[in-house]
């Protein structure tokens, strides 16, 4: 049997990081990624699959100083996006937010690009992978946007941490600057060791 068929049973040592799925990487949003919509239930389902059995779910966010080095006007790549505690920062309000939920923020220094959320923080300073290791997750299962950055990044950088990362690649978008970007990108997280499923195989 190919792995396409395999289950992947949530358990103990699981644990779901949704990254950065906030209205201005969304269809009508400052840098919205195509169709990054249409992931919402899907990615709730898998939500609600890991609230059920217990497990962490970590929500990320891009926290943006409006004067952020990623922005045009200082010579980054990207419109201003994602400024801490404006609407478009907001998380879309479709989606699930379980009790609990541990929310992350990143790049929320002027000077400074953050795409991975390994190292995002709580309100306490916390990273992700400082409450990885306290919860004891061995499985990182990572879905939300963008492919060929964030959720790129964040896989990348839990890979070389040594933990066993999980890509649901049906819950992920990429924003395609360059067509195949996305592609690509799913190529390298397949090549650092991440394993790429679909949410059709949780269970
Ligand atoms: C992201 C572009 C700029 C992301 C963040 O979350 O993937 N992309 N800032
Ligand atoms: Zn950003």
């Amino acid at each position: 049997m190919g792995s396409r068929e395999q289950k992947v049973v949530i358990q103990e040592g699981d644990a779901l990081s949704v990254t950065d799925m906030q209205l201005d990487f969304l269809p009508g949003g400052a840098l919205a990624v195509p169709g990054g919509d249409r992931l919402i239930p899907v990615m709730n389902r898998v939500i609600e699959l890991f609230q059920s059995r217990k497990r962490p779910v970590f929500f990320s966010r891009d926290w943006h100083p409006r004067d952020h080095i990623s922005f045009k006007e200082r010579g980054g790549p990207w419109p201003p996006h994602c400024v801490a505690n404006t609407p478009g920062a907001a998380f879309h309000p479709d989606l699930m937010i379980p009790e609990g939920t541990v929310i992350l923020s990143k790049a929320d220094r002027r000077d400074a690009e953050e795409y991975s959320t390994l190292y995002a923080r709580d309100a306490q300073g916390n990273t992700e992978r400082d409450l990885l290791e306290r919860s004891g997750t061995r499985r990182l299962f990572v879905v939300g946007l963008a492919t060929d950055y964030c959720v790129l990044n964040t896989v990348v950088e839990a890979c070389k941490a040594g933990i066993d990362t999980y890509v649901l690649a049906d819950a992920v978008c990429a924003v395609d600057v360059n067509p195949g970007d996305g592609e690509r990108a799913l190529k390298k997280m397949r090549k650092m060791g991440a394993k790429l499923i679909t949410t059709g195989d949780l269970i």
